[in-house]
């Protein structure tokens, strides 16, 4: 079964209660009333695990391994689902449940919960585990799916993030389970440097002018720009004004502020996603610096796109090194998309650009992606080159819907958000893709691109690995940077 990632969308409008599954449970669950929002959400993430369980273990029957042996489904009722049957003790995850606090949304309240879980996590994981985490099923797996874990806090958070959205139990994918839980971890840092400031800050009272002072410096800090952090301040100030904040809506009005500081840019661009369009040539450029990650976000939409079933070919036109090509006939390769190229040093990346138009066309291809070069003997002529491969596409494939995205590193903070605006005027950017924000604390970067430079941020990569980067999706990435609050 094909899950098409450039469509997937993230649900309607966030709510704050998950909506109990609609549709009948896969196992009998006439016992499991939830009385709770917290239970409800824990229901929901079981009978998620569950059914995500039972598929992959009736896809691992379809494809018999030796090795596999069948999973068994987790009765709603009793411990999340034990690799291992009866452990005395009670489990670690997601079975305490504390005293459930009133007036408080369902996330909320989950978040409260995991609060302390996370705390203890956190001083557990002082030794921060190297970069994302795989699981060893993964890393041994030369195929690139992924795999079910446990039913942990990573598992929960992810399915709460699901079910806030609106989805539906039976309707959810280990796709999207994987990728918040790479997110969520890829987040780690900006998270700690902001939430852990915030938290400290925040206690129990109300908010307080200083307590906004503070929050000032810790978005600041995470390189979310003037323009934006004024904009979340003011709002809050003026929410102040009007009433008293106790934290939890401070965290959850600021979770809106930050959200719609995201979304502006993408609501004005008229359209919510950027998928490939069916019986189109759409031809997606990679732009940006050297080193921002160009060429590893390509190979990366390369596989979504195959994963997601279009037909995909790259054009080589970063011509400016040899190694540029290699590095993209790599990635092709990883993903068994077709790379066009020109061996000959100093070819003009133009002409590349016009021979895989010319092979798309004949193959029928959905989806161009374009690696450009980062580097050049100056910054003025990389834009000059910019314009020309730009021409070249809207002369000979003017049916062609084109993207042209400009990739940032959010480790570069301030610098990107620079560039973004040099870029914008020469290269007329249709979006940003943000890479790196795994492994930097300056992930706030999004927001000033979205406030600042007004663009629409389209994708974000959050690891070297090549499902480390999918379609932006505010609501996720906002919970993300605030998880467990
Ligand atoms: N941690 C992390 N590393 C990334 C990410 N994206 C790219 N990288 C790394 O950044 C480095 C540069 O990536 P490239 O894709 O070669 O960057 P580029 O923009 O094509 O570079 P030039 O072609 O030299 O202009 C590589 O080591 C990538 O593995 C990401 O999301 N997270
Ligand atoms: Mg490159």
């Amino acid at each position: 079964m094909v899950f098409d990632w450039f469509k997937r969308g993230g649900g309607e409008q966030p709510q704050p209660t998950p909506t109990p599954s609609p549709e009948p449970t896969p196992e009998p669950t006439a016992e499991s009333v939830a009385t709770s929002p917290e239970d409800e959400a824990m229901a929901w993430a079981r009978e998620a695990f569950a059914r995500l369980k039972a598929q992959q273990a009736q896809a691992s029957e379809d494809q018999p391994s030796p090795t596999s042996t069948p999973l068994p489904i987790p009765s709603p009722q009793p411990e999340p689902p034990q690799p291992e049957p009866p452990l005395p003790t009670p489990a670690p995850e997601p079975l305490p449940t504390p005293a459930p606090s009133q007036g408080l949304s369902l996330l909320e309240q989950a978040a409260a919960q995991r609060q302390q879980r996370q705390q203890d996590q956190d001083a557990r994981a002082l030794e921060p585990e190297p970069t994302p985490t795989p699981t060893p099923a993964q890393t041994a797996a030369v195929s690139d799916e992924p795999t079910l874990g446990d039913f942990d806090d990573d598992f929960t958070w992810s399915a709460e993030v699901l079910a806030a959205q609106g989805r539906r139990v039976d309707d959810i994918s280990l796709e999207e389970i994987d990728w918040l839980g790479r997110l969520r971890r890829g987040l780690e840092k900006t998270r700690q440097g902001f939430v852990s400031g915030l938290l400290e800050n925040l206690g129990d009272d109300p908010l307080t002018p200083e307590v906004l002072d503070d929050l000032e410096t810790l978005l600041l800090r995470a390189d979310a720009g003037v323009q934006a952090t004024d904009q979340v301040l003011d709002a809050l100030r003026q929410r102040m004004n009007v009433e008293v904040v106790d934290p939890a809506e401070g965290i959850r009005f600021l979770k809106e502020q930050l959200r719609g500081l995201l979304d502006a840019p993408i609501a004005a661009s008229g359209a919510q996603l950027i998928a490939p369009e069916r019986d189109r040539l759409n031809i997606w450029l990679m732009v940006g610096v050297n080193g921002v990650g160009k060429t590893t976000t390509l190979g990366k939409l390369a596989n979504l796109a195959v994963r997601s079933g279009y037909s995909a070919l790259i054009a080589a036109a970063d011509t400016f090194r040899a190694a540029a090509v290699q590095q993209v006939q790599v990635w092709g390769k990883r993903s068994d998309v077709p790379v066009v190229s020109n061996p000959s040093s100093n070819a003009d990346p133009a002409a590349v650009v016009f021979d895989a138009i010319g092979a798309a066309r004949s193959r029928g291809t959905d989806l161009l992606l374009v690696d450009t070069a980062g580097r050049l003997q100056t910054k003025h002529n990389l834009m000059e080159e910019l314009q020309k491969v730009r021409k070249i596409i809207d002369r000979l494939a003017p049916e062609a819907k084109v993207e042209s995205l400009l990739i940032l590193d959010a480790s570069q903070g301030q610098n990107g958000l620079r560039q973004a605006m040099a870029f914008a005027k020469a290269a007329g950017l249709t979006g940003v893709v943000i890479t790196k924000l795994d492994g930097t604390a300056r992930g706030g970067v999004a927001l000033a691109v979205s406030s600042e430079a007004g663009l629409p941020i389209r994708f974000i990569g959050a690891g070297e690995g090549i499902r480390d980067l999918r379609p932006f999706n505010s609501y996720e990435f906002v919970e993300a940077l605030l998880a467990g609050r």
